[in-house]
């Protein structure tokens, strides 16, 4: 190719022209074979984004000497897991992964104390551990830590950088993946770049949007979705000391940086490497769509957006190759779609599966699921799903309008009426939650609350109804059962394990009183652990449910690397799917999302290619007759008789 021969002239400029760190003979030949491998295609991505710019080179030159000192700072251990994962590229696929994410403080105190939390982990079968934000960050309303002022440094109260280098290497020795927040999109406003910029320091002036003309901001602001409206209209905040608004797609002291200029794109490669090289093996890109914007258009995952994301996994690969990007896309599926691929996002969150298993909980219909799923589920055999039924955000209702309108539902009435049902508005609902951002405007919406009480146990318990109390735990049951089966990497939500209920105390809290995400940000206190494991509590059926699935999965390979197909059930309340290994190996779901029993030909069945079926969770042969008969919220787990 034309374009690989001129990348590979422009590499043999920049190497003459620049003096790199002194690098040892291995690594030397090492760094090398991975930018002939890379730097044509990077060159070639950064060429599109910021060619045009006289200074274009000075920027490239730069660039590669940035790559040599983090791959001169990358410890030999880590280079040598590097080396295993490229041999092993698909490793986050396998049946043995499971993921949780926790706040170091809420979870453990600390990061000396979480390394005590290995055993708790490994006990559960957690092997991939997102550790929520926990950089330096501004007193008080830090947005859950992310309005990141020091990438380098650890929040003190968590511990410093060293524990959490140590924190990576127990985690490594315990065959545990760590996974850090890479927050690109902005920095805090007590970011050294932002104290600079408001300074006036030209250089850091450039690294974020800054407008002097309020009809500008309103322009942007036509055609821009507001994310936090309740915070502040717009997307933009007005500096009264500067006198100019500064971009904030989120909260006003957290400011967008602009990477329409190289130099952010340079500043913020070196921060991502230097997470990489603490020795996590995940890297979460925080909201992704929003890091490219262009005038009249919604500034959201926009195709130099993407580029932007294939140039920053193209550095990866050049210095740190065994860490994956997890895409953070909260947007519409097909939005989503377009961060998965090996050379963009290996990883992504699945909120399409997660908004719509809760759409099936309150209407007790899996068709809109069935649907979207069918349509959206199939992604790259190279990439990986990470399931996940909760997390420390909000619900968004992200599901594509056009798939419903084919369903017979209205997007924006369906909205509404998930928003009044999970947050206890809707007469009859069993879910405790609480609404989020709530837009004046627009009438958006989203919820909030933790997996066991949007199931229906906080009300249940209340109410001290058996009925609804064993509903309730079969709805927890169900949604863990297909965030563990339907492929992907399963992502428990610290304290879901554990069937915690709402945590109302952030109301007490001037700084989160006006966050209702903190409903969902409980301490995960000793009590809890002992309730959930005392054998007899709802909350411990809920814990041993969990566990017993996770074993399950962890022993069959057709739960990792195999093909998922989505079934039409022809049956209003039953979802079902496929997984087959290319060994042969078929499992096939079926759950009933309603509270009445269902009943199904047995010749669904013949998808396992046999009628002669055992249920793997219940771990005996099952006598059927002509028809699968399921419980409420059943679920099964079918395989042939071996
Ligand atoms: C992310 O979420 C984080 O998960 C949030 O905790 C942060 O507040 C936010 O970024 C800013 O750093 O708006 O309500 O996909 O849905 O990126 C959650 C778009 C959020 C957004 C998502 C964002």
């Amino acid at each position: 190719m034309e374009s690989e021969q001129m990348g590979r002239d422009a590499l043999e400029l920049v190497l003459e022209s620049v003096e790199l760190p002194k690098l040892t003979k291995k690594d030397e030949k090492e760094f090398r074979k991975r930018l002939d491998q890379h730097f044509p295609d990077l060159i070639a991505k950064l060429h599109h984004l910021y060619g045009e710019r006289y200074d274009f080179f000075y920027y490239v030159q730069k660039l590669v000497v940035g790559l040599a000192a983090s791959f001169v700072a990358r410890k030999r251990k880590l280079k040598n897991r590097d080396e295993q994962r490229l041999k092993e590229p698909t490793w986050y696929r396998s049946e043995k992964m499971l993921g949780m994410a926790l706040y170091v403080d809420l979870f453990a105190g600390d990061l000396k104390n979480l390394k005590t939390k290995i055993p708790y982990l490994q006990e559960l079968g957690v092997n991939y551990v997102h550790l929520m934000p926990l950089y330096k960050s501004p007193e008080g309303n830090s947005d859950g830590g992310y309005a990141v002022s020091d990438y380098r440094s650890v929040d003190p109260k968590l511990g410093t950088e060293k524990d959490l280098i140590a924190v990576a290497d127990a985690f490594n020795d315990a065959g545990i993946s760590l996974v850090l927040d890479f927050v690109f999109n902005h920095t805090s406003d007590e970011h050294e770049w932002a104290k600079k910029a408001r300074e006036g320091d030209p250089k850091y002036a450039d690294f974020y949007y800054f407008f002097e003309d309020e009809k500008e901001v309103e322009e942007y602001n036509q055609t821009c979705r507001e994310i936090f409206p309740t915070v502040r209209r717009g997307s933009f905040t007005y500096q009264d000391d500067m006198q100019k608004w500064v971009w904030t797609t989120f909260n006003s002291f957290q400011w967008d940086l602009n990477f329409s200029n190289p130099a952010v794109f340079n500043a913020i490669t070196d921060e991502m490497l230097f997470l990489a090289n603490i020795g996590c093996e995940g890297l979460r890109l925080d909201a992704l769509a929003f890091i490219w914007k262009e005038k009249w258009t919604q500034c959201e995952s926009l195709p130099k957006a993407h580029t932007l994301i294939q140039c920053f996994n193209l550095c990866l690969q050049i210095v740190a190759p065994a860490v994956q990007f997890k895409s953070e896309a909260i947007v519409h599926p097909d939005e989503v779609a377009q961060y998965i691929d090996k050379k963009e996002c290996q990883l992504s969150y699945n909120p399409l599966m997660m908004a719509l298993m809760w759409e099936s909980l309150a209407t007790r219909e899996t068709r809109l699921l069935t649907a979207s799923l069918k349509k959206s589920f199939e992604i790259s055999p190279e990439c990986s799903w990470v399931n996940y039924i909760r997390c420390h955000d909000d619900i968004g209702w992200t599901f594509d309008d056009a798939i419903a309108e084919q369903q017979g539902i209205n997007g924006f009435d369906h909205r509404k009426f998930l928003n009044q049902f999970y947050t206890g508005r809707f007469e009859g609902s069993f879910a405790e939650g609480v609404p989020f951002q709530e837009n004046p405007t627009t009438g958006d919406c989203r919820v909030c609350g933790s997996l066991a009480s949007l199931a229906g146990l906080e009300k249940a318990l209340e109410s001290g109804d058996a009925t609804e109390l064993e509903y309730a735990l079969k709805r927890v049951r169900l949604m863990n059962s297909i965030s563990l089966s339907i492929g992907g990497i399963p992502l428990i939500y610290q304290g879901d394990e554990l069937g915690m209920l709402n945590d109302h105390s952030y109301l007490q809290d001037e700084h989160k009183r006006d966050d209702s995400r903190w409903v969902n940000r409980p301490y995960i206190t000793d009590e809890a652990v002992k309730l959930a494991t005392d054998g007899v509590s709802p909350q411990a059926r809920i814990h041993d449910e969990l566990k017993q699935m996770i074993r399950i999965r962890q022993n069959s390979p057709v739960f990792g690397i195999a093909n998922t197909e989505i079934l039409e059930t022809y049956q209003p309340h039953l979802f079902a799917y496929i997984r087959a290994h290319d060994n042969g190996d078929k499992m096939l779901a079926i759950c009933n999302f309603s509270e009445q029993g269902q009943r199904v030909p047995l010749s669904i069945c013949d998808a396992l290619g046999t009628r002669e079926v055992e249920d793997i969770l219940q771990g005996k042969i099952a006598d059927y007759g002509d028809e699968i008969v399921l419980d409420a919220y059943d679920v099964l787990w079918l395989k042939a008789v071996s």
